[in-house]
């Protein structure tokens, strides 16, 4: 039976969102537009199957095909990245923060993550978030003066606090990182290093930033953003080694870290795994593999310094100055208008876009004083630089006018007019 028979209000709710995400200009730096393939596949029955443990060690029956589906995407993703080890199983990249987490570390121990009101994450050691809770906190940040991460303060900071696990990654830094110089600070005080390059993966793969599988031990990503899959996560080594605490199996054998790290997804963090997300995962990761992936990802990269040069031209205050990648987070103080005002008004121009803290913020996350926007999901779409310098001419036009709902309607009408040409999925 269709949805549409046998429950119209969902039914009803998908359709009105597919029609939001057609009309507007998709700006948030954290979202994409998945293909076809990918949600034919986690669309499917393979959502029936319960597989807890790994391909070809499960603790249930009938498993023969999932376990394909399952090193396929491992395969595939260990191609992606020159990795030799990835467990595909976490449901995001919070759970696979989590999970390695709480296979390295003990509770109380030190971690030093990005500051989240700086451009980090909630997983990397925020009070309100797990690794806040559970480990001991400690955290770098940008210059005031640069807007770059401060790597004298990174370094200070771990000689000083001698952090078992340093984080480096970020949800809303505009630039590429030192991945070197970070595993020199974590070697220097004996900790591990684990990069979350959820943001800038596709970027990563296609070798336009810098590659952290030589330098960081341990490295996780989400795989809807730049990779464009579906909503989930990744736990990958770029170099499988012995645990550095001697942990044995009960054989008395030394741990191999995948084990460690495998047996922190599951039983650890998790139980059954997601296989029709990992089927949907394998398709993303084939397609990434791909040449057009990569024309794909510089485009990207295009179009951010296209809409960050526009931005720049209009008296915009882009931290940093600039971006590498995919993602640009804009003061909006010299505007007169707060992250959330700037929000509601994009929205009801179609634009989406998020309010975003800045670094050394005085509002609260709720009002912020700034905005992240992003170039992921409109180049997806199919647009170039050119779109990007028209978009920014709207977003200018609606931020100067965020209470002239006349305006905001006019802008949409334009922005739903422009969306119309290019195709959300293929
Ligand atoms: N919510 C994601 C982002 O927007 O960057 C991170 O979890």
């Amino acid at each position: 039976m269709s949805l549409n028979s046998s429950d119209s209000a969902i039914y009803s709710l998908i359709s009105k969102e597919l029609i939001r995400q057609t009309d507007g200009a998709e700006l948030i730096a954290s979202e994409n537009y998945t293909s076809d393939s990918v949600m034919e596949a986690q669309g499917s029955i393979l959502t029936n199957k319960y597989a807890e443990g790994l391909p070809r060690r499960r603790y249930y029956g009938g498993c023969e095909f999932v376990d394909q589906v399952e090193q396929l995407a491992i395969d595939r993703i260990c191609e992606l990245f020159g990795a030799e080890w990835a467990n595909v199983q976490p449901h995001s990249g919070a759970s696979a923060n989590a999970a390695v987490m709480l296979a390295c570390l003990n509770a109380g121990d030190k971690i030093l993550g990005f500051d989240l009101s700086h451009g980090g994450h909630l997983t990397h050691g925020s009070s309100v978030n797990f690794s806040g809770k559970l480990y001991n906190p400690v955290f770098y940040g940008v210059s005031e003066k640069t807007g770059l991460v401060d790597m004298e303060k990174v370094a200070e900071v771990a000689e000083r606090e001698k952090p078992k696990m340093i984080i480096c990654g970020a949800s809303a830094y505009a630039r590429d990182w030192d991945y070197a110089r970070f595993r020199e600070i974590a070697d220097n005080v004996g900790a591990i290093l684990l990069a979350d390059i959820s943001h800038p993966a596709g970027l990563i793969v296609s070798k336009i930033l810098a590659d952290p599988m030589p330098h960081c031990h341990v490295v996780t990503t989400t795989t809807h953003k730049t990779l464009r899959g579906p909503r989930g996560g990744v736990i990958m080594m770029g170099q499988d080694f012995p645990n550095p605490w001697g942990k044995t199996n009960p054989k008395g054998v030394v741990r191999k870290m995948s084990a460690i790290l495998d047996s922190g997804v599951f039983p650890g963090m998790q139980g059954g795994p997601l296989e029709h997300v990992i089927a949907a995962k394998a398709v993303a990761f084939g397609e990434a593999l791909k040449p057009s992936y990569k024309t794909y990802c510089e485009q990207v990269v295009k179009n951010a310094q296209a809409m960050a040069e526009a931005f720049m031209n209009k008296d915009y205050n882009l931290i940093s100055g600039g971006t590498d990648n995919h993602l640009m987070l804009i003061d909006l103080r010299n505007k007169d208008i707060t992250g959330k005002q700037a929000e509601i008004a994009l929205g009801k121009a179609e634009i989406t876009v998020n309010k975003n803290m800045v670094p050394f913020d005085t509002r609260s996350p709720f009002v912020t004083s700034g905005m992240r926007v992003g170039t992921a999901a409109v180049t997806t779409r199919g647009l170039v630089e050119s779109d990007m310098v028209q978009l920014v001419e709207w977003m200018d036009e609606a931020i100067c006018n965020y209470e002239n709902e006349s305006i905001l309607g006019n802008i949409a009408i334009s922005v739903k007019t422009k969306m119309s040409k290019f195709p959300l999925v293929s």
